[in-house]
């Protein structure tokens, strides 16, 4: 899976299902922890975008084989995400990349779009009630559009309901802190791991 071999990964996975391993180990030990690899690879570039991808399509792949026999209880998601790029950005490549990754991870993630502008991101959370609120933007002239949905998000009553996590190239640690949302994440692979964290602790104080 970490070498993007989609046909391997699903025969690894069916080979481990004849052997008895439950799915779930078979995703949280093994995909889940093959994805931090990738995510490590990715960040120290050792690993670029298209085989990210392939990973990524291959983990998707893999688990889709790996859930098919699990137990409807144990498929509950992780967490709900609701992601989306900002009003008036159309880049879309490094949202779906991690929507995608998410996914892969067992968080249902609800993908709004692009050029999405405040109103129907406050609108997404009071539909959805997603644990965490993800925004994506490409262009130094966007990156303002995540601060109009964070101050509607407050103006609607719904700030102490998700976490904001925002991410995309010109997003940085101190304009997250700036805007008063909760994370930043780099890349696609580390958005994964710390997301996982962040649902730990979500789920630690309910
Ligand atoms: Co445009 N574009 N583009 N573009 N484009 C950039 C962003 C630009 C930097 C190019 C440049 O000038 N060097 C520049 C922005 C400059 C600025 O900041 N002001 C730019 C421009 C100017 C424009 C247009 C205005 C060009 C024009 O029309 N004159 C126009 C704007 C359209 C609009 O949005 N309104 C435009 C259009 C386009 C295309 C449509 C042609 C195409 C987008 C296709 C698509 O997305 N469907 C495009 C592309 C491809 C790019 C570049 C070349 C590549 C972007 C990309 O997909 N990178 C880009 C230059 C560059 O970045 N090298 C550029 C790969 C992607 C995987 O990375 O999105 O950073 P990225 O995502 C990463 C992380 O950032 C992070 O994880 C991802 C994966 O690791 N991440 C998150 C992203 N979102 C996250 C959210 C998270 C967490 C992590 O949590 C929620």
């Amino acid at each position: 899976m970490v070498a993007g071999n989609i046909a391997g990964t699903k025969e690894a996975v069916s080979k481990a299902l004849t052997k008895g391993i439950a799915p779930l180990d078979i995703i949280n030990n093994g995909m889940v922890a093959g994805l931090d690899v990738v995510g490590e690879q990715f960040a120290a570039g050792e690993m670029f975008l298209p085989e990210m991808m392939l990973s990524a399509v291959a983990a998707r792949e893999g688990m889709a084989i790996a859930t098919e026999g699990i137990d409807k209880g144990q498929l509950k998601p992780k967490a709900t995400m609701v992601i989306g790029t900002v009003k008036g950005d159309l880049h879309d490549i490094g949202k779906n990349l991690v929507a995608l990754i998410l996914n892969s991870r067992g968080f249902d993630v609800i993908d709004i779009g692009v050029d999405v502008p405040e109103e129907q991101f406050v609108n997404a959370v009071r539909e959805h009630k997603p644990d965490i609120l993800g925004m994506s933007c490409l262009m130094t002239t966007t990156m303002v559009g995540m601060k109009d949905v964070i101050n509607a998000l407050i103006k609607a009553g719904v700030r102490d309901k998700v976490k904001v996590i925002v991410g995309g190239a010109p997003v940085n640690q101190e304009f997250a802190s700036q805007i008063g949302a909760d994370y930043y994440s780099r890349d696609a692979g580390s958005t994964g791991a710390l997301l996982e964290k962040v649902v730990t602790q979500i789920q630690g104080t309910r």
